[in-house]
Protein backbone atom coordinates (compact mmCIF):
# COMPACT_ATOMS: atom_id res chain seq x y z
CA UNK A 1 0.00 0.00 0.00
CA UNK A 2 1.66 3.54 -0.81
CA UNK A 3 1.96 6.32 2.16
CA UNK A 4 -1.24 8.22 2.95
CA UNK A 5 -3.59 6.94 0.17
CA UNK A 6 -6.82 7.30 2.28
CA UNK A 7 -8.02 11.08 3.54
CA UNK A 8 -9.19 10.28 6.57
CA UNK A 9 -8.94 6.97 9.36
CA UNK A 10 -10.71 7.24 12.92
CA UNK A 11 -8.71 4.27 14.95
CA UNK A 12 -9.81 3.40 18.69
CA UNK A 13 -13.11 3.14 17.60
CA UNK A 14 -15.62 0.23 17.78
CA UNK A 15 -18.01 -0.06 14.87
CA UNK A 16 -21.94 -1.00 14.75
CA UNK A 17 -21.49 -1.62 10.90
CA UNK A 18 -25.25 -2.78 10.86
CA UNK A 19 -24.35 -4.99 7.96
CA UNK A 20 -26.49 -7.95 8.66
CA UNK A 21 -25.74 -11.20 9.38
CA UNK A 22 -23.19 -11.24 11.47
CA UNK A 23 -22.81 -9.97 14.78
CA UNK A 24 -25.06 -8.04 16.78
CA UNK A 25 -25.00 -4.77 15.54
CA UNK A 26 -22.62 -5.80 12.51
CA UNK A 27 -20.52 -4.92 15.62
CA UNK A 28 -16.68 -4.76 15.35
CA UNK A 29 -14.87 -4.02 18.41
CA UNK A 30 -11.35 -2.06 18.30
CA UNK A 31 -11.81 -1.19 14.81
CA UNK A 32 -10.87 1.34 12.64
CA UNK A 33 -12.56 3.02 9.30
CA UNK A 34 -11.24 4.94 6.44
CA UNK A 35 -12.28 7.01 4.09
CA UNK A 36 -11.40 8.85 0.70
CA UNK A 37 -13.22 11.59 -0.77
CA UNK A 38 -16.69 10.94 0.54
CA UNK A 39 -17.13 7.23 0.75
CA UNK A 40 -16.19 4.46 3.00
CA UNK A 41 -12.50 3.14 1.55
CA UNK A 42 -12.19 0.00 4.49
CA UNK A 43 -13.09 -0.55 7.72
CA UNK A 44 -11.49 -3.63 9.83
CA UNK A 45 -10.42 -4.65 13.15
CA UNK A 46 -7.06 -2.46 13.98
CA UNK A 47 -5.07 -5.18 14.27
CA UNK A 48 -5.92 -5.82 10.06
CA UNK A 49 -4.66 -2.59 9.50
CA UNK A 50 -1.95 -3.08 6.65
CA UNK A 51 0.77 -0.41 8.38
CA UNK A 52 0.90 2.16 10.98
CA UNK A 53 -2.14 3.94 10.66
CA UNK A 54 0.43 7.99 9.80
CA UNK A 55 1.24 6.55 7.19
CA UNK A 56 -1.93 4.54 5.67
CA UNK A 57 -4.10 8.03 6.15
CA UNK A 58 -3.33 11.92 5.73
CA UNK A 59 -5.37 12.41 8.55
CA UNK A 60 -5.44 9.54 11.59
CA UNK A 61 -8.79 10.99 14.21
CA UNK A 62 -8.38 8.72 17.58
CA UNK A 63 -12.01 7.34 18.25
CA UNK A 64 -11.14 7.54 21.61
CA UNK A 65 -13.18 4.17 22.16
CA UNK A 66 -16.31 5.57 21.02
CA UNK A 67 -18.96 3.71 19.24
CA UNK A 68 -19.59 4.72 15.77
CA UNK A 69 -22.56 3.94 13.86
CA UNK A 70 -23.73 4.63 9.89
CA UNK A 71 -25.09 8.69 10.26
CA UNK A 72 -28.77 8.37 11.40
CA UNK A 73 -31.84 8.59 8.44
CA UNK A 74 -35.40 10.24 9.84
CA UNK A 75 -37.14 9.05 6.65
CA UNK A 76 -40.73 9.89 7.62
CA UNK A 77 -41.31 13.74 8.49
CA UNK A 78 -43.43 16.55 7.67
CA UNK A 79 -40.61 19.33 8.75
CA UNK A 80 -42.72 22.77 7.24
CA UNK A 81 -45.22 23.81 8.47
CA UNK A 82 -46.65 27.17 9.77
CA UNK A 83 -48.29 27.57 13.30
CA UNK A 84 -48.69 24.87 15.85
CA UNK A 85 -51.34 22.91 17.40
CA UNK A 86 -51.06 23.12 21.02
CA UNK A 87 -54.34 24.03 21.20
CA UNK A 88 -55.65 20.93 19.51
CA UNK A 89 -53.40 19.24 22.04
CA UNK A 90 -55.19 20.43 24.85
CA UNK A 91 -58.86 19.62 23.40
CA UNK A 92 -57.48 15.91 23.09
CA UNK A 93 -56.37 16.36 26.28
CA UNK A 94 -59.84 17.20 27.27
CA UNK A 95 -61.25 14.26 25.77
CA UNK A 96 -61.89 14.96 21.53
CA UNK A 97 -60.22 12.54 19.29
CA UNK A 98 -58.08 13.32 16.56
CA UNK A 99 -60.50 12.37 14.05
CA UNK A 100 -63.60 14.13 15.94
CA UNK A 101 -61.00 17.35 15.59
CA UNK A 102 -60.16 16.56 11.77
CA UNK A 103 -64.19 16.14 11.19
CA UNK A 104 -64.85 19.62 12.85
CA UNK A 105 -62.55 21.39 10.59
CA UNK A 106 -59.45 21.54 12.72
CA UNK A 107 -56.16 19.02 12.55
CA UNK A 108 -54.36 19.35 8.97
CA UNK A 109 -56.72 21.68 7.73
CA UNK A 110 -55.60 24.12 9.96
CA UNK A 111 -52.03 23.46 9.48
CA UNK A 112 -52.68 24.15 5.23
CA UNK A 113 -54.17 27.87 6.44
CA UNK A 114 -50.77 28.31 8.39
CA UNK A 115 -48.68 27.20 6.04
CA UNK A 116 -50.67 28.74 2.91
CA UNK A 117 -50.29 31.59 4.70
CA UNK A 118 -46.76 31.90 6.08
CA UNK A 119 -43.78 33.03 3.23
CA UNK A 120 -40.99 30.71 2.02
CA UNK A 121 -38.33 32.63 4.42
CA UNK A 122 -40.65 32.18 7.12
CA UNK A 123 -41.37 28.59 6.51
CA UNK A 124 -37.43 27.64 5.60
CA UNK A 125 -36.23 29.33 8.74
CA UNK A 126 -38.97 27.63 11.41
CA UNK A 127 -37.64 24.04 9.28
CA UNK A 128 -33.94 25.30 9.99
CA UNK A 129 -34.46 25.15 13.87
CA UNK A 130 -36.34 22.40 13.83
CA UNK A 131 -33.73 20.49 11.94
CA UNK A 132 -30.79 21.76 14.48
CA UNK A 133 -32.16 19.05 17.25
CA UNK A 134 -31.80 16.58 14.34
CA UNK A 135 -28.19 17.50 13.36
CA UNK A 136 -27.24 17.23 16.97
CA UNK A 137 -28.29 13.73 17.22
CA UNK A 138 -26.64 12.43 14.15
CA UNK A 139 -29.12 12.52 11.60
CA UNK A 140 -26.90 12.76 8.06
CA UNK A 141 -30.21 12.28 6.47
CA UNK A 142 -34.44 13.02 6.22
CA UNK A 143 -37.00 12.53 4.84
CA UNK A 144 -39.64 16.10 3.97
CA UNK A 145 -43.12 16.13 2.73
CA UNK A 146 -45.21 18.49 1.58
CA UNK A 147 -48.78 17.86 2.30
CA UNK A 148 -49.78 21.44 4.00
CA UNK A 149 -50.64 23.03 0.49
CA UNK A 150 -52.96 21.56 -0.81
CA UNK A 151 -52.95 23.79 -3.88
CA UNK A 152 -50.32 23.54 -6.71
CA UNK A 153 -48.71 26.82 -5.83
CA UNK A 154 -48.62 26.10 -2.21
CA UNK A 155 -47.13 22.23 -2.95
CA UNK A 156 -44.70 23.36 -4.69
CA UNK A 157 -43.68 26.03 -2.50
CA UNK A 158 -43.03 23.19 0.62
CA UNK A 159 -41.16 21.45 -1.68
CA UNK A 160 -38.95 23.84 -2.89
CA UNK A 161 -38.54 24.68 0.72
CA UNK A 162 -37.68 21.40 1.64
CA UNK A 163 -34.94 21.02 -0.82
CA UNK A 164 -34.06 24.83 0.29
CA UNK A 165 -33.07 23.42 3.53
CA UNK A 166 -29.89 21.69 2.06
CA UNK A 167 -28.22 24.87 0.94
CA UNK A 168 -25.40 25.28 3.92
CA UNK A 169 -26.76 22.49 5.89
CA UNK A 170 -24.69 19.47 5.96
CA UNK A 171 -27.94 17.12 5.54
CA UNK A 172 -29.54 15.45 2.85
CA UNK A 173 -32.81 16.03 1.78
CA UNK A 174 -35.28 13.71 0.62
CA UNK A 175 -38.60 14.34 -0.64
CA UNK A 176 -42.17 13.11 -0.88
CA UNK A 177 -45.11 15.01 -2.96
CA UNK A 178 -48.03 14.07 0.00
CA UNK A 179 -50.91 16.55 -2.14
CA UNK A 180 -53.25 13.52 -0.37
CA UNK A 181 -52.31 14.17 3.16
CA UNK A 182 -56.02 15.74 3.94
CA UNK A 183 -59.08 17.38 1.42
CA UNK A 184 -58.55 21.31 1.36
CA UNK A 185 -61.85 23.20 2.57
CA UNK A 186 -62.49 24.42 -0.32
CA UNK A 187 -63.02 20.97 -1.76
CA UNK A 188 -65.59 19.80 1.09
CA UNK A 189 -68.22 18.03 -0.33
CA UNK A 190 -66.14 17.50 -3.56
CA UNK A 191 -63.66 14.86 -2.84
CA UNK A 192 -63.27 13.43 -6.14
CA UNK A 193 -62.38 17.21 -7.68
CA UNK A 194 -59.81 17.11 -5.51
CA UNK A 195 -58.59 13.99 -6.53
CA UNK A 196 -58.65 14.97 -10.21
CA UNK A 197 -56.78 18.09 -9.20
CA UNK A 198 -53.83 16.04 -7.54
CA UNK A 199 -53.42 14.15 -10.81
CA UNK A 200 -54.19 15.99 -13.24
CA UNK A 201 -52.44 19.33 -12.17
CA UNK A 202 -50.55 18.53 -9.22
CA UNK A 203 -48.47 15.46 -10.10
CA UNK A 204 -47.65 16.66 -13.56
CA UNK A 205 -46.00 19.97 -12.13
CA UNK A 206 -44.61 18.62 -8.95
CA UNK A 207 -43.09 15.53 -11.39
CA UNK A 208 -41.58 18.22 -14.10
CA UNK A 209 -40.15 20.71 -11.60
CA UNK A 210 -37.78 17.65 -9.87
CA UNK A 211 -38.80 18.74 -6.32
CA UNK A 212 -40.08 15.53 -5.13
CA UNK A 213 -38.79 11.82 -4.99
CA UNK A 214 -41.87 9.99 -4.34
CA UNK A 215 -45.75 10.45 -4.22
CA UNK A 216 -47.11 10.08 -0.68
CA UNK A 217 -50.86 10.34 0.37
CA UNK A 218 -52.86 9.30 3.41
CA UNK A 219 -55.57 6.62 3.28
CA UNK A 220 -57.97 6.67 5.91
CA UNK A 221 -61.37 7.22 6.82
CA UNK A 222 -61.10 10.65 7.30
CA UNK A 223 -58.22 11.10 4.44
CA UNK A 224 -58.93 9.19 0.87
CA UNK A 225 -60.48 5.95 0.13
CA UNK A 226 -57.75 2.59 -1.45
CA UNK A 227 -59.85 3.43 -4.57
CA UNK A 228 -58.62 7.74 -4.95
CA UNK A 229 -54.98 6.41 -3.31
CA UNK A 230 -55.17 3.89 -6.21
CA UNK A 231 -55.17 6.58 -8.77
CA UNK A 232 -53.07 8.83 -7.23
CA UNK A 233 -50.55 5.98 -7.28
CA UNK A 234 -50.97 5.26 -10.59
CA UNK A 235 -50.58 8.97 -11.89
CA UNK A 236 -47.72 9.54 -9.60
CA UNK A 237 -45.72 6.15 -11.53
CA UNK A 238 -46.86 7.40 -14.84
CA UNK A 239 -44.71 10.51 -13.98
CA UNK A 240 -41.68 8.51 -12.73
CA UNK A 241 -42.10 8.57 -9.03
CA UNK A 242 -42.03 5.80 -6.27
CA UNK A 243 -44.33 5.85 -3.70
CA UNK A 244 -44.91 5.54 -0.06
CA UNK A 245 -48.08 5.56 2.08
CA UNK A 246 -49.29 6.21 5.23
CA UNK A 247 -51.86 3.18 5.55
CA UNK A 248 -53.82 1.59 8.43
CA UNK A 249 -52.93 4.55 11.25
CA UNK A 250 -56.46 4.74 12.89
CA UNK A 251 -58.29 1.80 11.33
CA UNK A 252 -57.77 -1.36 8.76
CA UNK A 253 -58.84 -0.30 5.04
CA UNK A 254 -55.92 -2.60 4.06
CA UNK A 255 -54.10 0.74 2.79
CA UNK A 256 -50.44 -1.59 3.48
CA UNK A 257 -52.00 -4.76 1.10
CA UNK A 258 -52.65 -1.48 -1.23
CA UNK A 259 -49.45 -0.06 -1.19
CA UNK A 260 -47.23 -3.54 -1.60
CA UNK A 261 -49.62 -3.98 -4.80
CA UNK A 262 -48.01 -0.89 -6.19
CA UNK A 263 -44.58 -2.17 -5.14
CA UNK A 264 -44.09 0.89 -3.01
CA UNK A 265 -40.75 1.68 -1.14
CA UNK A 266 -42.90 2.17 2.56
CA UNK A 267 -46.16 1.72 4.34
CA UNK A 268 -45.88 3.98 7.50
CA UNK A 269 -47.50 3.83 11.02
CA UNK A 270 -49.44 0.55 10.36
CA UNK A 271 -50.81 -0.10 13.48
CA UNK A 272 -54.20 -1.52 11.76
CA UNK A 273 -52.47 -3.42 9.39
CA UNK A 274 -53.70 -7.23 8.89
CA UNK A 275 -51.66 -10.32 8.50
CA UNK A 276 -52.38 -10.42 4.99
CA UNK A 277 -51.10 -7.18 4.64
CA UNK A 278 -48.01 -7.92 6.43
CA UNK A 279 -47.82 -11.21 4.28
CA UNK A 280 -48.10 -8.97 1.09
CA UNK A 281 -45.34 -6.67 2.45
CA UNK A 282 -42.95 -9.63 2.47
CA UNK A 283 -43.50 -10.39 -1.03
CA UNK A 284 -43.36 -6.87 -2.18
CA UNK A 285 -40.24 -5.95 -0.23
CA UNK A 286 -42.03 -2.68 1.07
CA UNK A 287 -40.38 -1.49 4.62
CA UNK A 288 -42.76 -0.76 7.49
CA UNK A 289 -42.12 2.43 9.06
CA UNK A 290 -43.26 2.62 12.23
CA UNK A 291 -43.94 5.89 14.09
CA UNK A 292 -43.59 6.01 18.05
CA UNK A 293 -43.95 9.40 18.47
CA UNK A 294 -47.77 9.61 16.91
CA UNK A 295 -48.94 6.48 18.56
CA UNK A 296 -48.10 8.21 21.96
CA UNK A 297 -48.94 11.32 21.31
CA UNK A 298 -52.45 10.61 20.14
CA UNK A 299 -52.58 7.93 22.90
CA UNK A 300 -53.05 5.03 20.46
CA UNK A 301 -53.90 1.47 22.04
CA UNK A 302 -53.11 -0.31 18.84
CA UNK A 303 -49.56 -1.24 18.87
CA UNK A 304 -48.07 -2.27 15.31
CA UNK A 305 -47.97 -5.90 13.99
CA UNK A 306 -44.57 -6.20 14.95
CA UNK A 307 -44.10 -10.13 15.51
CA UNK A 308 -45.77 -10.41 12.04
CA UNK A 309 -43.13 -8.34 10.68
CA UNK A 310 -40.77 -10.33 12.12
CA UNK A 311 -42.43 -13.76 11.46
CA UNK A 312 -42.71 -12.52 7.47
CA UNK A 313 -39.16 -10.64 7.74
CA UNK A 314 -40.57 -7.16 6.47
CA UNK A 315 -37.59 -4.99 7.18
CA UNK A 316 -38.92 -2.59 10.18
CA UNK A 317 -38.08 1.01 10.17
CA UNK A 318 -38.39 3.84 12.72
CA UNK A 319 -39.04 7.62 12.02
CA UNK A 320 -39.63 11.06 14.18
CA UNK A 321 -43.07 11.51 11.92
CA UNK A 322 -42.11 15.28 12.75
CA UNK A 323 -45.29 17.26 12.08
CA UNK A 324 -47.66 19.80 14.71
CA UNK A 325 -50.56 17.76 14.91
CA UNK A 326 -49.87 13.84 15.44
CA UNK A 327 -45.88 14.08 16.48
CA UNK A 328 -44.50 17.01 18.11
CA UNK A 329 -40.93 15.58 17.76
CA UNK A 330 -37.45 16.68 17.11
CA UNK A 331 -35.74 13.99 18.64
CA UNK A 332 -35.26 10.84 16.66
CA UNK A 333 -33.08 9.27 19.55
CA UNK A 334 -36.37 9.52 21.69
CA UNK A 335 -38.17 7.20 18.33
CA UNK A 336 -35.48 5.00 19.13
CA UNK A 337 -36.11 4.48 23.07
CA UNK A 338 -39.84 4.46 22.11
CA UNK A 339 -39.63 1.88 19.08
CA UNK A 340 -37.98 -0.25 22.50
CA UNK A 341 -40.19 0.65 24.95
CA UNK A 342 -43.51 0.81 23.21
CA UNK A 343 -43.29 -1.25 20.32
CA UNK A 344 -40.91 -3.64 22.13
CA UNK A 345 -38.27 -3.83 19.25
CA UNK A 346 -34.94 -4.50 19.95
CA UNK A 347 -32.40 -2.20 20.46
CA UNK A 348 -30.66 -3.40 17.45
CA UNK A 349 -33.63 -3.55 15.28
CA UNK A 350 -34.69 0.05 16.36
CA UNK A 351 -31.49 1.20 15.26
CA UNK A 352 -31.54 -1.29 11.85
CA UNK A 353 -34.91 0.92 11.57
CA UNK A 354 -32.57 4.35 11.90
CA UNK A 355 -29.82 3.02 9.73
CA UNK A 356 -29.96 0.85 7.13
CA UNK A 357 -33.87 -0.25 6.52
CA UNK A 358 -34.60 3.72 7.28
CA UNK A 359 -32.44 3.50 3.64
CA UNK A 360 -34.18 1.08 2.05
CA UNK A 361 -37.57 2.78 2.98
CA UNK A 362 -35.85 5.87 1.09
CA UNK A 363 -34.73 3.64 -1.67
CA UNK A 364 -31.18 5.03 -1.70
CA UNK A 365 -28.96 2.04 -1.57
CA UNK A 366 -25.31 4.03 -0.94
CA UNK A 367 -26.05 4.28 3.12
CA UNK A 368 -27.39 3.52 6.47
CA UNK A 369 -24.36 0.40 6.81
CA UNK A 370 -20.91 1.08 7.25
CA UNK A 371 -19.01 -0.63 4.24
CA UNK A 372 -16.09 -0.16 1.90
CA UNK A 373 -17.78 1.87 -1.41
CA UNK A 374 -20.56 3.81 0.70
CA UNK A 375 -21.35 7.46 1.75
CA UNK A 376 -19.07 7.75 4.72
CA UNK A 377 -21.85 9.41 6.44
CA UNK A 378 -20.67 8.54 10.15
CA UNK A 379 -21.64 9.17 13.79
CA UNK A 380 -19.89 8.95 16.91
CA UNK A 381 -20.87 8.03 20.11
CA UNK A 382 -19.94 8.65 23.96
CA UNK A 383 -21.39 5.31 24.85
CA UNK A 384 -20.17 1.89 26.40
CA UNK A 385 -22.53 -0.48 24.15
CA UNK A 386 -24.96 0.33 21.17
CA UNK A 387 -28.51 -0.30 23.46
CA UNK A 388 -27.49 2.83 24.93
CA UNK A 389 -29.22 4.78 21.91
CA UNK A 390 -32.60 3.24 22.83
CA UNK A 391 -31.75 3.31 26.42
CA UNK A 392 -31.33 6.93 27.60
CA UNK A 393 -34.21 9.34 27.27
CA UNK A 394 -33.40 12.71 27.03
CA UNK A 395 -29.48 12.57 26.55
CA UNK A 396 -27.31 12.92 23.46
CA UNK A 397 -24.76 11.25 23.33
CA UNK A 398 -23.84 12.02 19.82
CA UNK A 399 -20.00 13.23 19.86
CA UNK A 400 -18.90 13.79 16.31
CA UNK A 401 -20.69 13.85 12.84
CA UNK A 402 -19.24 13.14 9.48
CA UNK A 403 -21.47 14.15 6.69
CA UNK A 404 -20.42 13.57 2.62
CA UNK A 405 -16.81 12.84 4.44
CA UNK A 406 -16.86 15.70 6.42
CA UNK A 407 -16.03 16.36 9.84
CA UNK A 408 -19.62 18.36 10.95
CA UNK A 409 -18.56 19.54 14.33
N1 LIG B 1 -50.86 10.90 9.82
C1 LIG B 1 -50.16 11.56 10.76
O1 LIG B 1 -49.89 11.12 11.88
C2 LIG B 1 -49.75 12.88 10.23
N2 LIG B 1 -50.24 12.80 8.89
C3 LIG B 1 -50.90 11.66 8.70
O2 LIG B 1 -51.43 11.33 7.64
C4 LIG B 1 -50.42 13.95 11.03
C5 LIG B 1 -50.32 15.30 10.40
C6 LIG B 1 -51.07 16.35 11.17
O3 LIG B 1 -51.93 16.05 12.02
O4 LIG B 1 -50.79 17.53 10.88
Amino acid sequence: MPNASWDQLWVNVHLATMRPGGTPYGAIERGALAVTGDRIAWLGATSELPGPPEKLAKLVHDGGRRWMTPGLIDCHTHLIFGGDRAREFELRLGGATYEEIARAGGGIVSTVKATREASEDALLASARERLRGFLAEGVTTIEVKSGYGLNTADELKMLRVARGLEDGLPISIVTSFLGAHAIPTEFAGRQGAYVDLVCDEMMPAVASSGLADAVDAFCETIAFTPAETERIFAAGQRHGLRVKLHADQLSDLGGSALAARFGALSADHIEYASEDSVRAMAASGTVAVLLPGANFFLRERQMPPVEALRQHGVPIAIASNCNPGSSPVTSLLLMLAMASTLFRLTPEEALAGVTRNAARALGLDHRGVLAPGLRADLALWEIGQPAELSYWLGRNPCAEVVWDGVLRN
